[in-house]
């Protein structure tokens, strides 16, 4: 297992300087930098190859990280949008392959988030992304990359809300580089167990999302991460786990998130580096017990 930190921590907006953001994540003592997947769709071929030589250089591994537009909607009525997604997602595993990574993840059977005025139909909505994501996985496949599919909490899906409806749904699929994400902050809200989900995901558990139920640093609230590290060794687990945290108040993330209070008045970017470096180690020591 990988610890990795999604790229936003030290921002406010979704904006990014992956270059020095690789640096500062690799200081923190992580192995894994998460990226937007929207950034590396618009990046040119020489920043792509510039991000992929620093990474390189640090031994920094990268997951991309995708929540798909309206327009890009793998469960769309609309035949002409699934198939946008499907062109859009291919594209991004392409330009994956030449940063040199091998992690997709996300709600990628769908948009995020979900808009639940309009009457959704689930079953509808289940075989049309599941026809999407068996041509997605054909190009996953050929580049050898992985789709882990991110279970979502029901205030911001209705497709798949629990463990055991994604395993349903990966069988339908049926190809072994679609997997699944767990996210600890979405499983606290519809998950019976969070141990007892992991165990139950096993081999299918492609990626994991590390946040307390209000998605601060792993160590700040209250999950079971000793539970929660057990059935990660019992699975023997050894994708990236990463931690997502949405703690910082007034910027555009922090209304995308819904977060309406400042956790921390006054934080200084040293606090939040040490927020950062206590809970890496706070997850060393509950996860490698
Ligand atoms: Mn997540």
């Amino acid at each position: 297992m990988k610890y990795g930190l999604l790229y936003h921590y030290w921002s406010d907006g979704w904006s990014c300087d992956y270059i020095e953001t690789a640096k500062k994540i690799k200081n923190a003592g992580f192995d894994v930098m998460e990226i937007g997947g929207d950034h590396l769709s618009q990046m040119s071929a020489q920043e792509m190859d510039a991000l992929h030589g620093t990474t390189q250089d640090l031994g920094l591994e990268m997951s991309v990280n995708i929540g798909p537009a309206r327009d890009q909607d793998l469960a769309s009525e609309d035949k002409a949008t699934r198939e946008r997604g499907v062109a859009y997602l291919s594209d991004v595993l392409r330009r994956m392959d030449r940063i040199g990574s091998k992690m997709m993840i996300g709600a990628l059977y769908t948009y995020w988030p979900a808009d639940f005025s309009i009457e959704n139909d689930k079953e509808r909505a289940w075989e049309r992304s599941i026809a999407s994501l068996r041509e997605l996985a054909k190009v996953a496949e050929d580049l050898g990359a992985t789709c882990s599919l991110e279970i979502l909490n029901r205030y911001e899906g209705y497709i798949l809300n629990t463990c055991e409806e994604g395993l349903e749904y990966l069988k339908r699929i049926g190809s072994p580089n679609i997997k699944l994400l767990l996210d600890t902050f979405h499983m606290s809200i519809d998950e019976d167990s969070l141990p007892g989900a992991i165990r139950l995901a096993g081999d299918r558990l492609g990626h994991m999302h590390l946040g307390e139920g209000n998605r601060k640093v792993p160590g700040l609230g209250s999950m079971p991460w000793a539970e929660i590290g057990q059935a990660l060794r019992d699975i023997h687990f050894n994708g990236f786990a990463v931690i997502e945290p949405f703690m910082r108040y007034g910027g555009q993330i922090a209304k995308d998130v819904h977060l309406w209070h400042d956790f921390f008045p006054g934080a200084t970017e040293a606090d939040m580096d040490r927020m950062l470096a206590d809970s890496l180690a706070f997850l060393k020591q509950n996860f490698e017990a």
